[in-house]
């Protein structure tokens, strides 16, 4: 069984006092259910607040800490602005959609999840007697320190699309349980790193290689210092594809420690979740990768349609590789409105994990006819393309904006919630907006 997510705010709620000792880790009750927050509350706190807090036992009891005081969506979290916060503990927050405006996200906007503790390495921001090992189906296993691999293979610079699997779970109806991400479990930064492809070939993958899955450095809510938080991967193909990158740069600056400092694996159009984040050791396997969140349900869709509600057998649950074409509205935000007989300048950025955006469209009669946007390309594959265009409404009145991006396999995003699924997955509807013309 796995561990409910229970946030601070929650904690705080029903017993004040209780989760006021078992944050600060003053007192364990190792029969406690709630014994899964010993020792890490500090830690998280540090990441969340942004410093170590020297006076924490000297805290009076029973009183949250004064960086979290306020409702969640003014909880602070460090390097951020502007995030709505879904849960503190772990960590998960979205991104605002017409926050991701900016041709690519900055750090500060940039959405988080984590399923686990920020591992303290990246608190502390040092790659000191930091490793990357790399072993399993491989001629000459290898141990990579920092400077070993941002030096000894080619460097490359890539916008990416990160998007959450569950992003838009919010839509689904049975809900699901997980984070209730809207619009904003995605981001488009911008990281330098090397190509894992080049970090294989010099240990030599076996013929036997099937898939490569990675081990993170941060902490499991149970306190279990050897159970992996989130152990998943991809297979080998995509592993050796040219554009699947180790990152140690974001945006210009060294990795930010909620984003998988120092290195983390980006596989850009599958789901972010296999882009393991503070990487310590990657594992070719002559089999699908069966780590932490690799089985069951997890990041699985059924490969049938099914009604919604109902269980699914795990037998016929299959493994998320290409994410769906997608876009969104950046400006203007919903309920703007415009003067009768102004054009409405709107704009937002179109991406898929299966390549290519061909075709952007614009609707605002209920998707009864369709006006093209103006598209750009990608800057490179897989970074998400921006889209623009004017439009002009015949009359006054209470119209909604849909938009609805078409890739290069001639998919097209659907205009309801697609495919209902466990877990909440792969949610691609298009975004509509509400516009009043005056
Ligand atoms: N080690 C590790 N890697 C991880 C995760 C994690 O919790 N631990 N979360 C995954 C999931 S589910 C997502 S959506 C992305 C989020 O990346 P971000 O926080 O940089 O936006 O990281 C992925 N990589
Ligand atoms: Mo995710």
């Amino acid at each position: 069984m796995t561990p409910k997510e229970r946030g601070l705010f929650e904690l705080y709620e029903a017993d004040p006092e209780r989760a006021d000792a078992l944050v600060w880790g003053r007192v364990v009750d190792p029969n406690s259910r709630r014994g899964f927050l010993r020792g890490l509350g500090l830690t998280s706190m540090a990441a969340a607040v942004g410093a170590s807090l020297p006076f924490s036992d000297k805290l009076p009891g029973g009183i949250i800490p004064a960086a979290f005081a306020e409702t969640p969506k003014d909880f602070v979290i460090q390097g951020k602005d502007g995030l709505t916060l879904l849960n503190d503990r772990p960590l998960n927050a979205e991104t605002p959609v017409t926050l991701l405006d900016e041709d690519f996200t900055s750090t500060a906007h940039h959405f988080v999840r984590n399923n686990g503790g920020v591992p303290q390495r990246a608190i502390d921001g040092s790659v000191e007697g930091w490793t990357l090992s790399l072993d399993g189906e491989v001629e000459r296993p290898l141990t990579l320190d920092f400077q070993q691999l941002t030096r000894d293979f080619q460097s490359v610079e890539r916008a990416m699309v990160l998007e959450c699997g569950g992003n838009g779970r919010a839509g689904f109806n049975p809900p699901s349980t997980g984070n209730q991400w809207t619009l904003g479990a995605v981001g488009c930064a911008q990281y330098k790193g090397v190509r894992l492809a080049d970090v294989l070939k010099k240990a030599g993958v076996k013929k036997s290689a099937v898939y490569v899955g990675y081990y993170g450095e941060d902490t499991h809510l149970s306190g279990d210092a050897t159970k992996p938080v989130i152990s998943r991967g991809v297979p080998i193909a995509k592993a050796l594809h040219p554009e699947t990158l180790l990152v140690y740069e974001m945006n210009g600056a060294p990795l930010p420690a909620l984003h998988g400092f120092p290195v983390r694996l980006m596989a850009p159009g599958f789901p972010a979740s296999a882009s393991g984040k503070w990487l310590k050791r990657l594992w070719v396997r002559d089999q699908v990768h069966d780590g932490a969140k690799m089985t069951g349900t997890s990041y699985r869709v059924p490969k049938y349609p099914v009604k919604p509600g109902v269980e699914v057998p795990e037998s016929d649950m299959v493994i998320i590789e290409n994410m769906p074409v997608k876009s969104i509205i950046t400006t203007p935000g919903t309920g703007a409105s415009v003067q009768n007989g102004q054009a409405l300048a709107l704009r937002g950025h179109a991406w898929s994990g299966a390549g290519d955006v061909t075709a952007m469209h614009l609707s605002i009669d209920f998707g009864q006819t369709w006006v093209a946007a103006k598209l750009e390309p990608a800057r490179n594959p897989w970074a998400w393309q921006r889209w623009t265009h004017n439009l002009r409404f015949p009359q006054p009145g209470y119209y909604e904006v849909w938009a609805r991006a078409t890739d290069h396999t001639g998919l097209a995003q659907p205009m309801v919630v697609p495919g209902w699924n466990p877990k909440g997955y792969l949610n691609n509807a298009m975004q509509r907006i509400a516009v009043t013309v005056a």
